[in-house]
Formats: C-alpha cells, structure tokens, sequence
C-alpha cells in the first residue's frame, strides 16, 4: 500500500470494506488489508495442518481394522482428510504462502494445528468418536465457514463440510454396532465418550472475552458466529444424539435450560487447553515428530516431481524455440 499514492490506497480500503458491507467474496486479486491476509493465512494454515496431523490418530487404527470393510471405511476417511489439507494449503497459497514455508514453521511449531490431534487413540471406539463428537464438531464450526468472506476458503469449505456429515454419519454407525454388540464393545464406547468429550469442546477455541481473533475476525466475516456459540451449538445438536446412542455424556451439569432453551454445560478446564497449546498435550510431540519424518522421507518424491518439470518446461521451451524458427524460415 505504501508503493500507492496516498488516494488510491484510500479508494482500494473503501473497496475493500464495501465488499465486506455487501457480504460479497474478496478473492485473490483484490487489494485486502495485510491484517486481513495475515489472519486469513493463519486461519486457513492452522486448519491444513490440522487436517493432515488429524490423519494420524485414526490412521493408528488403519492395520488393526476388525473387518476388510472397515479398514476400506477407515482409509477413504483418512485419505479425505489428506485432500482436505491439500485444498486448504492451496487456499492459503492464493493468498501468497508458500507451502514448504507453511511446512516448516509447522515443524518446528510456530503454527498451531487443532488441540484435539494431541490425544491417544487407544481402542477401535475412538475411531467412531473421532467421527462422532470430531467430525461432529468440525461441521458445527465449519458450515458457517462457507460464508466466510475470503473466496477460496468458502468454496474449499463446501466440499470439505460435504465429507465431514459424511465421517461423521461413519462414525456413528461405527458406534451403534458397537452398542448393538457386547457388554465389552458398550463400554469401549463409553470409554472413548468420555475421553473424547472435553477435548471436543476445546476445539471451539477460548472462551469469547479470551478469544483475541474473533472480534476482528467477525467484523471481516471471516468467523460468522464467536467460539461460545458455536461450543454451545455443538452441545445442543450432540446430547440428543447420545440419548439414542445409549452413552452418559461425562459431564454431572449437563442439564436443559428451558429458559434459555439451551443445555447447560459443565466448565471446560481451559488450563488443559492451554498446556495442550502449548505442546504438553499427551501427544503433541509424537504428532509433529511423526510430520517431520514423513516430510523428510518424501524429500525424494518432491525432488523427482521438480526435476521432471524441469525437464517437461525445457522440451515445452525447445518445442516452441523450434516452432519460431520453422516459422522463421517458412
Ligand atoms: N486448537 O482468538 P481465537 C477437523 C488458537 S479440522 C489449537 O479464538 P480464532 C477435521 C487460535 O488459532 C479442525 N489452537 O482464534 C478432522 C489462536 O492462535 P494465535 C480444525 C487453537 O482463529 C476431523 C488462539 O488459539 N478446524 O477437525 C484452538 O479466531 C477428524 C486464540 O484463539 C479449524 O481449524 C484449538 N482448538 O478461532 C480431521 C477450523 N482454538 O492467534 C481429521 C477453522 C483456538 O494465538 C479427523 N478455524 N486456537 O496463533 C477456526 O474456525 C478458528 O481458527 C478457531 C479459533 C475457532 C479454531
């Protein structure tokens, strides 16, 4: 903006928040605040990444799935997730990222990834809460997501949101055959529910008056609706599905508030989300050593595919040179 004489800058900001006046998209080519791009890029990478380490818990169970149908549900699942992150790294790179850049500063944990992918998976139950209560939770956040105001995101949103009702009816059906089997399957269930609850609710974000992004965030329609509501959404749509399910949510104070005509819920122990953020969860360090050697081993994959299109652009150049010259001579 600085390169801009002074009334152009100012008529690119009006644009700007007229776009956003009128809902409409920003896309790619348009002028956008660097606070705006800034925060877009660290929305749209914090999820990639969390899309690609969340392959890795359910991924755990890919080998020890009990029936061929299940191992062949488990891998498209995982594979999805795979593309989602794919979709979203090329969001963040329409807004000038770079993905190895985006990579690293995963590795090496200057970008978050979801709270939720630093928790065990300790039996096959947690495969179908995973998609119950994660995928669940996901959707909630995510549905509003596809009118948020940055082109790319909104539209990557919509197929991503298609596939995650999808895992999440998986991982239901996953659990009701499990309460339909024995005493053993109910309580790995339940085991898992119970595990699995809190740390859902976390993947909301802090609390609305800790949040330091939403504000702004909801002023630019990045974010459509503030993290309390969304948890309390989630809260709202997921104890009726319990009930059928047959499974004791892990929380004394759940109760129906008629007045509010909400449930009430229990504190979430944000000093655990915190030391989670901070890389003390139960799993953060596997997680990103396990990133970090799966991106070094496909050092070679990266290395070939850039040497091929190296090659491919100098036949492409030598192609055309020839052309010109047949040309030149004709
Ligand atoms: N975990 O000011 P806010 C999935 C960070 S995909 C880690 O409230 P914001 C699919 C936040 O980044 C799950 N960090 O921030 C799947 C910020 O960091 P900063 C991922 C968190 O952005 C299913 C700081 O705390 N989904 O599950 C978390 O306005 C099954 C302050 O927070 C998305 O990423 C957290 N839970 O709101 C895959 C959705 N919460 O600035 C495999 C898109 C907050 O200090 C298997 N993202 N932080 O560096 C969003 O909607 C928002 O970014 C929020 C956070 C709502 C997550």
């Amino acid at each position: 903006m600085t390169a801009l004489a002074d009334g152009r800058a100012g008529e690119l900001e009006a644009h700007f928040d007229e776009t956003i006046a009128r809902d409409r998209r920003i896309e790619p080519r348009d002028w956008m605040p660097d606070h705006y791009r800034a925060t877009m890029i660290r929305q749209i990478a914090q999820h990639a990444h969390s899309e690609i380490i969340g392959m890795q818990p359910e991924g755990n169970w890919i080998t020890r799935a009990p029936s061929l149908r299940r191992k062949a549900v488990l891998i498209a699942k995982v594979q999805d997730e795979a593309g989602h992150g794919m979709y979203l790294y090329s969001a963040a790179e329409t807004l000038g990222a770079d993905r190895a850049d985006l990579t690293a500063k995963l590795v090496s944990g200057r970008q978050k990834y979801s709270s939720i992918f630093n928790y065990p998976t300790l039996t096959y139950a947690d495969v179908g809460v995973i998609g119950w209560l994660v995928d669940g939770a996901a959707i909630c956040n995510q549905v509003p997501l596809c009118r948020s105001s940055y082109g790319p995101y909104a539209r990557a949103m919509v197929r991503i949101c298609k596939e995650e009702s999808f895992h999440q009816r998986q991982g239901y059906e996953l659990l009701m055959t499990m309460m339909r089997g024995s005493e053993a399957q109910r309580a790995m269930v339940q085991d898992a529910t119970n595990r699995f609850w809190w740390p859902s609710l976390m993947m909301f974000g802090p609390p609305d008056d800790q949040s330091p992004n939403t504000a702004q965030s909801m002023a630019w329609g990045i974010k459509r609706h503030t993290n309390d509501e969304l948890r309390q959404r989630f809260v709202d749509m997921t104890v009726p599905q319990a009930g059928k399910l047959g499974v004791t949510l892990p929380d004394p104070d759940l109760t129906w508030n008629s007045e509010r005509g909400h449930y009430d819920f229990g504190a979430v122990d944000w000093a655990e989300f915190t030391a989670v953020l901070k890389g003390n969860g139960p799993c953060n360090a596997q997680r990103v050593a396990q990133r970090k050697a799966a991106h070094d081993d496909g050092a070679w994959v990266r290395e070939a595919a850039a040497a091929r299109a190296a090659k491919q652009a100098a036949r492409d150049r030598a192609a055309r040179e020839q052309d010109t010259r047949e040309q030149d001579t004709a």
